[in-house]
């Protein structure tokens, strides 16, 4: 449970490696470590720290559309994956705004390129929203999650539907150790604008109920991990909803598993916390398929946090 998050931040925090990373940042980092949650015990959104559910919710639904364009999470007023679709557009030839090399380090030290950065991230959503052919141009993330979930791409000019094909799976052959989805394609890797944090998750139908183990190959501990476990946690009630099951277990491998070394306050702040109990999850059961729902079709209960901390993301 909650704990086991606890836990493992305290671990990378005592034993983490210092190590540099792609955004410069810097991290602490440990390799090859798992933690578990009994979705019987009630729905993991951690306590320790208010986790925004609703952005989780918006997201999953969006990688279970195969959607790879951010137009539909700014739509949702979700604006996780902002940065990676600006960073397209500023580093593009049509972009003829201010320079926004090194953005995601610049806007926290230089007062007056924030107020540059929000101006240029501002023009950039409101062109998502309103300019079709800009957003086809510079809001879509590549051949990311959702993509590769729903129409994996064959030599044979064919698409893979893995997320409905494993659906079938577990309905027809619960037994077999090969419910799997994976959304690392090594020919993709490449094109994409961040390669997959959470590669391949594998289900599990014993006794009725459904689990779900996920690889996550980086596992940013503070900012993202929170946000993943809920999106799986999610992911495995709504198949074992679509497929007469109970919620078992998820189970979360985590490769390097990495504090942030400016997250090393919040992260202590919050480990300073006693967690609570864990909310319940319900949902809508008017629908036939889990593939029509909506945001508005899931909802937590007694979901009672401690106040959220503010952290700044890696780009
Ligand atoms: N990059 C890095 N460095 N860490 C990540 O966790 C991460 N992701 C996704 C892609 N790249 C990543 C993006 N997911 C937030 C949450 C999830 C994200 C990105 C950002 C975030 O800012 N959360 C805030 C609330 C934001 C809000 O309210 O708008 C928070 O406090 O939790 C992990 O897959």
């Amino acid at each position: 449970g909650e704990q086991s998050y606890l836990n493992l931040c305290q671990d990378i925090l005592k034993h983490g490696t210092q190590k540099t990373d792609r955004t410069n940042t810097g991290t602490y980092s440990v390799f090859g470590r798992q933690m578990r949650f009994d979705l019987s015990d009630g729905f993991p959104l951690l306590t320790t720290k208010k986790v925004p559910f609703r952005l989780v919710a918006s997201e999953l639904l969006w990688f279970m559309k195969g959607d790879t364009n951010i137009r539909y999470l700014i739509q949702h007023d979700n604006n996780i994956w902002n940065e990676w679709a600006f960073k397209q557009w500023v580093e593009s030839s049509e972009y003829d705004g201010p320079d926004m090399t090194d953005f995601g380090n610049r806007r926290q030290k230089d007062h007056q390129f924030r107020q540059l950065y929000q101006e240029q991230m501002a023009i950039f959503k409101n062109n998502i929203l309103n300019d079709q052919a800009f957003a086809e141009k510079f809001g879509d993330l590549g051949n990311i999650y959702g993509k590769q979930w729903r129409a994996w791409q064959t030599t044979r000019e064919e698409t893979i539907d893995q997320l409905y094909n494993v659906i079938q799976s577990i309905q027809h052959n619960p037994d077999s150790r090969r419910h799997i989805v994976s959304a690392w394609n090594p020919e993709d890797v490449p094109s994409m604008a961040l390669p997959p944090c959470h590669t391949l998750f594998q289900f599990d139908v014993t006794n009725g109920t459904l689990s779900c183990q996920l690889y996550q190959r980086s596992a940013d501990m503070f900012i993202g991990i929170p946000f993943n476990i809920a999106s799986y946690a999610l992911l495995t009630y709504l198949i074992a909803y679509e497929c007469g099951l109970e919620p078992g277990e998820f189970i979360h491998t985590l490769g390097d598993a990495h504090i942030y070394t400016n997250h090393i306050e919040q992260v202590k702040t919050q480990l300073g916390r006693s967690p609570g109990p864990m909310p319940a999850l319900t949902i809508n059961t008017d629908k036939s398929s889990i593939f029509d729902f909506t945001t508005d079709d899931f909802s937590l209960i007694n979901y009672n946090p401690h106040p959220s901390i503010k952290a700044p993301i890696a780009v």
